[in-house]
C-alpha cells in the first residue's frame, strides 16, 4: 500500500497535522521524523491513523505514490533547508514539496527557485491556529504554482478548518505569497492582542474592577461586533484563578511577553515596502519594553502625572474603551492589508483580499466575526485604496471616535501607556488630514541638502538658495 500524502517533521505540528490528515476519507499518511523516537510514539499512540512510517528519507519516497505530495513541519530555518535537500535527492520530478512552516517568505522565494531547477514542485504554505488548528482544521495559506496547487488544492481543503460552509484555504499566489500573508497574519495577530491588552489595562486601572468582572465585560464584547477568537480566549485567561495563591492568575504572571518573531519581519518588511503599519509596530515594540527590566526598574521612579485619576462614570468608560478598541482594530487590518497590496505589488502576486479575509474566518488565531466585512468590502470594491475608506468601516470608525478619541486623552491625562489605541487614532487623523506638516519637513530637507521640493500650484521640481539670496530656482536634477 502506498500513501497519497506525507508529513516530515513529527513534533506537535507535524503529529497533529499528520492524525488531521490521516482522519480525512481517502487519505493514507505516510510520516517520518528525523529521530525514529517521535515516529514511533506516534504510531504506537495512534494506530487508528494506519501511519505509514518511514526511517529513511527514500524509505519515505518509496511508500508515497506519484505525484509524490510531502509536507514539511519543521523548526523554520536551517532545519527546513536540510529537509528540502534531502528530499529533493529521493522525490522525482512533477513531485510537490510543501514548506508548512513558519519560514520567512524572501527564505521560501529562495527555495522555491532552487527547487524548481530540479522539476520538483515547491510550495510555501502558511499554516495558522497552533497546535489545535493543526489537529482539527487551521486556516491554510498556500503560494507555489498553479500546476502544484492542482493537486494540493483538494488535500487541504480536506484538512482546513470550515467556516460558513468554506474550506479556510485559498491558492494565495506564487511562490512566497503564503508565507508572506501568514506572516501579516501573525503582525495583525499582535497588535489584536496588544489593544485587546490596552483595553484591559485601561478598564482595570480606571474602574477598579477585577480580571473575573473584566472577564464578564470581554465575554459580553464577545457576542458583538468585536467577536472573535482573542476576545473569547481574553475572558477565560483573565477569570482563572492561580491555584497556589488563590489571585488572579494574570497576576502572578510575569508581565515580560515573548516573541517568536514574526511580528517584527511584518514590520521589518512593511519599512522595506514604505508601509505605516503603525499599530502592529507598536504592539511589537510593547512587547520588547515589557521585556526590558533593567530600564523598568531603573524607570520606576520617574515622575508620573501630578493629579490623581478616576473615572466618574464606569459604565460610559467601559463603553468608550469598547468603542476605542473597535476603531483600532480597523486601523490595525487596514494597515495589515496595505501591507498584502503592497507585497503583492513589489513581488508580483495576484492576491485576492477578500479571499484572504474568508480564510481568516476559521483556524486561525484572528478569526473572528469581522473579517465578513472585509470580504464584503473589497467585494464591492476590489481597488479600494484603505480598508478603513470602505462604506462599512467609515460608518464605524465615526461613530466610534468621539469615544476613542476620550479614551487616548484620558489615558494621556492618566499617564497609562496606551500605544496601539493612541497611534491608530494619529494614523487615522493623519490619513485624513487635509494638510499635513510633511510641507515643513520637505522645507528643512532642501534647506541643508537640497533635496528639492514640488509646489501645490505648479508641475516641476524647486530649490530655494537658502545659502545665497534665497529666490526659488527650478532644480532639473533631483538629488
Ligand atoms: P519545532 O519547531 O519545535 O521543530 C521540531 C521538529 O523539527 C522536529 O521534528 C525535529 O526533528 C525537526 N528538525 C529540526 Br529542529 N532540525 C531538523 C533537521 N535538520 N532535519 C530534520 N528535522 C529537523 O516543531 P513544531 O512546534 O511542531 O513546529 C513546526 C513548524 O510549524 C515550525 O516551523 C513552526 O514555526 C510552525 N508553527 C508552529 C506553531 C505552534 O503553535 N507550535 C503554529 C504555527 C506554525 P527531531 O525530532 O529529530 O529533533
Amino acid at each position: 500500500e502506498q500513501a497519497n500524502i506525507g508529513v516530515v517533521g513529527l513534533a506537535v505540528m507535524g503529529s497533529n497535522l499528520a492524525r488531521n490528515l490521516a482522519s480525512r476519507e481517502g487519505n493514507t499518511v505516510a510520516v517520518f521524523n528525523r529521530t525514529w523516537e517521535k515516529t514511533e510514539t506516534l504510531i504506537s499512540e495512534h494506530p487508528e491513523a494506519g501511519f505509514i512510517a518511514a526511517k529513511s528519507y527514500e524509505e519515505f519516497a518509496a511508500s508515497l505514490s506519484a505525484p509524490r505530495t510531502a509536507i514539511i513541519m519543521v523548526k523554520a530555518g536551517r532545519g527546513t533547508d536540510a529537509v528540502i535537500d534531502e528530499l529533493v535527492k529521493v522525490f522525482e520530478p512533477g513531485d510537490i514539496i510543501v514548506d508548512g512552516g513558519n519560514a520567512l517568505f524572501t527564505d521560501t522565494i529562495r527555495r522555491e527557485k532552487a527547487v524548481r531547477e530540479t522539476g520538483i514542485n515547491f510550495v510555501g504554505a502558511g499554516i495558522s491556529g497552533g497546535e489545535e488548528g493543526a489537529l482539527n482544521g487551521p486556516s491554510i495559506m498556500p503560494g507555489g504554482s498553479a500546476e502544484a496547487w492542482e493537486t494540493l488544492g483538494p488535500i487541504l481543503k480536506s484538512i482546513a478548518a470550515v467556516a460558513e460552509g468554506e474550506p479556510c484555504v485559498t491558492h494565495v499566489g506564487t511562490d512566497g505569497a503564503g508565507h508572506f500573508v501568514k506572516m501579516i497574519h501573525n503582525g495583525i495577530e499582535y497588535a489584536d492582542m496588544q489593544l485587546i491588552a490596552e483595553a484591559y489595562d485601561l478598564i482595570r486601572r480606571g474602574t477598579g474592577k477585577s480580571p473575573a468582572e473584566i472577564a464578564d465585560i470581554f465575554a459580553e464584547w464577545n457576542t458583538g461586533e468585536l467577536e472573535s477568537y482573542l476576545i473569547e480566549i481574553t475572558a477565560e485567561v483573565l477569570r482563572q484563578v492561580d491555584a497556589e495563591t488563590g489571585k488572579p492568575l494574570v497576576d502572578v504572571i510575569l508581565d515580560q511577553a515573548g516573541a517568536k518573531g514574526t511580528g517584527a519581519w511584518t514590520v521589518q518588511t512593511a519599512l522595506d515596502l514604505g508601509i505605516p503599519v503603525s499599530g502592529i509596530a507598536e504592539a511589537v515594540f510593547a512587547r520588547s519594553l515589557s521585556s526590558k527590566p533593567a530600564q523598568r526598574a531603573a524607570a520606576a521612579d520617574l515622575p508620573g502625572p501630578s493629579d490623581s485619576w478616576t473615572v466618574d462614570d464606569p459604565e460610559q468608560f467601559v463603553s468608550d474603551v469598547q468603542k476605542a478598541l473597535y476603531a483600532s482594530k480597523i486601523i490595525a487590518y487596514s494597515q495589515g492589508f496595505d501591507e498584502i497590496v503592497a507585497g503583492a505589488e513589489q513581488y508580483g502576486w495576484d492576491i485576492q483580499k477578500g479571499e484572504i479575509a474568508k480564510i481568516w474566518r476559521g483556524g486561525c488565531i484572528i478569526r473572528a466575526r469581522f473579517l465578513n466585512r472585509i470580504t464584503e468590502a473589497y467585494a464591492e470594491d476590489p481597488g479600494l485604496v484603505a480598508l478603513v475608506t470602505a462604506p462599512f468601516f467609515r460608518d464605524a470608525v465615526a461613530e466610534a471616535q468621539d469615544a476613542w478619541r476620550r479614551v487616548v486623552a484620558t489615558a494621556a491625562h492618566a499617564g497609562i501607556p496606551s500605544p496601539a489605541f493612541s497611534s491608530s487614532l494619529s494614523y487615522y487623523d493623519g490619513l485624513r488630514a487635509d494638510r499635513l506638516p510633511a510641507a515643513l519637513v520637505q522645507g528643512q530637507r532642501d534647506f541643508f541638502g537640497a533635496h528639492t521640493y514640488r509646489r501645490i500650484d505648479k508641475e516641476g521640481t524647486f530649490h530655494t538658495l537658502w545659502s545665497g539670496d534665497r529666490t526659488e530656482i527650478e532644480a532639473t536634477d533631483t538629488h
